[in-house]
């Protein structure tokens, strides 16, 4: 939303000369550039600290004490922040048959805001390390520190601001669990939709009856050094105008080597679920390399998914584009 300001500035200018004592008032109109008003600054030493104190709780492995203490802290941040704070727990079934004790944390800032834009991202980190190069580890659960930590990282710092400073539009933010529990590379069952099954859960037990915002921004893998983000498919193919509208916005604050303009693949994550559960659009803010086997980072679903590949650079560029549209867009 642009704002041009137009100032009036009255000068009294008093006169100098010999023979003075005159007074003289000149009136003048100061057209100025249009001028956006700066969304609030995104803080990635902040950001990072959320990350950093995630992954110290160790792997959040559903089932584990490390993922029950962390998904106790996301709430209390979330509360501290002035958020009304759902936790949704639900048995979910793994792959494998496994039972999962799961919980999305949910933060709602003026939630009695019609209009509403929802922000979300993985909170769980997967127990199985089955990308590693060393077979002996692909049953090691990993520190998820991109995956998984970077989103809830950079989503709890634009908590933080949300709750300083609140935006025309209501928030909410959704950390959902068990994303990354999905059917591992050594077991060749095939199991549909084994992955996001938190997100599936919400999608259809949302934690407001009807729940609906006017569009939704799923983080998942942005604190990597020199990530890339491309267009995701599905993100297109359901919010088109929402790409254009974040990667302009990262664009115009200078962000453009992160966010390509370019369309990537196609990618299974917690956006689709919400697309096609809640008809909310969806996008999808993902490190990819069209480049690498996987499509991802070369430490993705390895031991090397830990804190030496976060990036305050990477942080702030995602968080202060978020901003941006969340305040001005
Ligand atoms: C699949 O691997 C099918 N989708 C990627 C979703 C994901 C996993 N994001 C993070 N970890
Ligand atoms: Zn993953």
């Amino acid at each position: 939303m642009m704002r041009l300001l137009f100032m009036l500035l009255s000068f009294a200018l008093l006169s100098c000369g010999s023979g003075g004592g005159e007074k003289v008032t000149k009136s003048v109109e100061v057209k100025q550039q249009p001028v956006t008003t700066s969304a609030p600054v995104f803080n990635a030493d902040s950001a990072y600290l959320y990350v950093e104190r995630q992954v110290a709780f160790g792997p959040r492995v559903p089932n584990s004490a490390a993922h029950k203490a962390c998904g106790d802290y996301l709430a209390s941040e979330l509360g501290r922040f002035g958020a009304k704070v759902y936790q949704q727990e639900a048995t979910l079934t793994a792959y494998d048959g496994t039972k999962l004790e799961a919980r999305n944390v949910i933060g709602s800032f003026d939630p009695d805001n019609d209009k509403r834009i929802l922000l979300f991202a993985h909170w769980d980190s997967r127990p199985y390390a089955d990308h590693d190069p060393d077979p002996a580890h692909h049953r090691t659960p990993i520190d998820g520190a991109d995956d998984g930590a970077s989103g809830v990282g950079a989503l709890l710092e634009i908590a933080r601001i949300v709750g300083q400073t609140a935006p025309a539009t209501g928030i909410d933010i959704i950390f959902f669990d068990a994303e990354d529990y999905g059917t591992p590379e050594f077991v060749d069952t095939y199991t549909p939709d084994s992955w996001c099954l938190g997100a599936q859960f919400w999608a259809k037990n949302p934690h407001v009856p009807n729940y609906s915002a006017e569009y939704g921004i799923l983080l998942d893998m942005v604190g990597g050094a020199d990530a890339t983000f491309f267009k995701e498919r599905q993100s297109l193919k359901a919010a088109a105008p929402i790409v254009e509208m974040v990667w302009g916005a990262a664009r115009d604050l200078g962000y453009g080597k992160y966010f390509i303009n370019a369309t990537g693949g196609a990618i299974t994550d917690d956006h689709q679920y919400v697309i096609s559960g809640r008809n909310i659009p969806c996008i999808d803010i993902i490190n990819y390399d069209p480049d690498s086997r996987t499509g991802f980072a070369g430490y993705w679903h390895t031991r090397k998914d830990n804190m030496e590949n976060i990036d305050r650079q990477t942080l702030k560029a995602v968080g202060q584009t978020l901003l941006e549209v969340i305040y001005n867009r």
